[in-house]
């Protein structure tokens, strides 16, 4: 019999294991609403209830407890959850339940939509069901395999629509239980984080880690300064921005110096945010480096150094290599690890791609390993995989977007540098008779709002070189 993913979970009442907060009633809070860990359970239970035996399900995954229930009520029952962005516009909503078959859509009621109950852009056939956190009921089947599918995250490539990927239970198993170890993450902890819960940061780590080392969540709706800073939580999660945000707001940054641990990841954490972060809150930042297919493979530890500019260590478990020309020392990061993805979903050519023939996963990422083991991320092999407020958005599929659009003829997308996101998504348009705005409002409205370009340059052609190709080198500074 496997043992349970969520531990913390099935041992509520079991207050010994999980003390302190095993039997709180506050052991959860998800933008302003509380639960208990038995209430959570009952509440999953009925969500297991309703979908045993579908293949997959979506999840509307808004930031709320009806999220939690039914993201729990998946791994419950063994289905299959794919996390939608809940700004999901047509072309994105329509890829991603398409892609994935999934038939059913759970979300919170109020947001059921138009009658029929998938909200618009769904494909047919999809129903919507509505999840209830008051809802009750006793789930006791086996545990699922370490084997089967938790998770099927949509993540961008740099071309085309975003793939599947197929992350399994024991690949989280893993990873939360390689995290603790890294960042002595107990049961003691109130984990505190406000980012988006259809990703691996905001969701795996951040909901189901708690779940696991039986810690407390503050899920703050929003990962605003003012939010971090009432929240009074001994781990903190954020994404870059969310700390350069933090920083800019001394009163709030200094309201964290009581925290045990501040996390950054998903993107570099500027130098200079890392020193004010130090400065401000008596703590030097633990940096992580991860990706969508691989989990979490790199961090400083809480026990050890913490620099800034680096990304720490290999998790137990995990090893790394550089593949770098001869004299070179930087070159692409590649790994091994017990956390590594299943696949793409249906698409075998693709997942082959991630792999050296000596089966080391690519990461495409250029990276440097000091002689004492510290890794720095340099950059991506690619510019077509942009990173903006910690989320990853490949330019192809935002030049298909504003391709859609019938005034536009030509499009090349960019991430120029910027102070809060990291990079910001700029897009070169050829096109007539359209504004700026109305190009960013096309984007958001048709993929998700974070997919939108923050700025739109016309030109009367794009840069090409003989063969006709785009030359993104030769475009003019955003
Ligand atoms: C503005 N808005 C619009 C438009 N303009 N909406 C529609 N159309 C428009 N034209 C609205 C947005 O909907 C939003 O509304 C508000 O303006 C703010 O915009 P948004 O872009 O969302 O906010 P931001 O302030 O720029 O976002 C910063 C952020 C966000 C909060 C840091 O980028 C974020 O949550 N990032 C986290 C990404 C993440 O978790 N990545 C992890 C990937 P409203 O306010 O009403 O909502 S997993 C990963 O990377 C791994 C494995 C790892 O290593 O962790
Ligand atoms: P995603 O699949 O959204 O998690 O994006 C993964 C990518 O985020 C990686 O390939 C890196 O380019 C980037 N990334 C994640 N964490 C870090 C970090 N701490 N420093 C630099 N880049 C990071």
């Amino acid at each position: 019999m496997p043992t349970p993913l969520l531990p913390a979970l099935a041992g509520s009442g079991d207050g010994a294991a999980y003390a302190p907060y095993g039997d709180a009633p506050d052991a959860l809070t998800v933008a302003g609403r509380t639960a208990s860990r038995e209430e959570l359970l009952g509440a999953a239970g009925a969500v297991a209830a309703r979908i045993a035996g579908a293949p997959v399900v979506a999840v509307r995954a808004t930031a709320s407890l009806e999220t939690v229930a039914a993201v729990v009520g998946g791994l419950l029952a063994g289905v299959p959850v794919v996390p939608v962005p809940p700004d999901s516009g047509p072309a994105e909503l329509d890829h991603i339940l398409r892609d994935s078959g999934a038939a059913l859509l759970l979300g919170a009621a109020e947001d059921a939509g138009a009658p029929g109950g998938a909200p618009h852009g769904a494909p047919d056939g999809v129903e919507y069901v509505p999840v209830d956190p008051a809802e009750r009921a006793a789930w006791s089947k086996p545990e699922p395999d370490a084997d089967t599918t938790a998770f099927i995250l949509y993540t961008s490539g740099t071309t085309g629509a975003p793939k599947g990927v197929l992350i399994s239970r024991g690949a989280v198993a893993a990873g939360l239980d390689a995290l603790a170890d890294a960042w002595a993450w107990t049961a003691e902890d109130t984990l505190v984080h406000g980012l988006p819960l259809f990703h691996v940061h905001g969701l795996v780590l951040g909901v189901l880690g708690p779940l696991r080392h039986g810690s407390r969540l503050v899920h703050t709706g929003r990962p605003t300064p003012a939010a971090y800073a009432a929240a009074g939580g001994s781990l903190y999660f954020g994404v870059p921005t969310v700390w350069h945000r933090v920083v800019q707001d001394p009163p709030a940054a200094r309201a964290l110096s009581g925290a045990r641990l501040l996390v950054s990841g998903s993107a570099p954490l500027p130098a200079p945010v890392f020193q004010q972060m130090a400065d401000l809150t008596g703590h030097r930042p633990v940096e992580r480096y991860g990706m969508t297919e691989t989990l979490i493979t790199l961090s400083a530890r809480a026990d050890g150094d913490r620099r800034p500019g680096y990304v720490g260590t290999p998790l137990t478990g995990f090893e790394t290599r550089i593949a770098a020309e001869p004299g070179a020392d930087i070159g692409e990061l590649q790994l091994t690890g017990p956390t590594l993805f299943k696949g793409y979903l249906n698409r075998p050519e693709a997942t082959a791609d991630c792999y050296t023939p000596d089966g080391w996963f690519r990461t495409g990422d250029i990276a440097a390993i000091e002689p004492d083991g510290f890794h720095r991320i340099v950059g991506r092999a690619s510019t077509d995989m942009i990173k903006s407020g910690g989320y990853r958005i490949g330019a192809g599929e935002v030049e298909n977007a504003l391709l859609a659009h019938p005034s536009v003829r030509e499009a090349a997308v960019v991430g120029a540098p910027h102070d809060d996101l990291g990079q910001q998504i700029v897009a070169y348009v050829v096109a007539d008779g359209v504004t700026e705005q109305d190009l960013i409002d096309f984007v958001a409205a048709h993929l998700s709002a974070h997919k939108r370009p923050r700025k739109v340059r016309f030109l009367d052609a794009l840069p090409r070189n003989a063969m006709g190709k785009p030359q993104k080198k030769l475009l003019p500074p955003a």
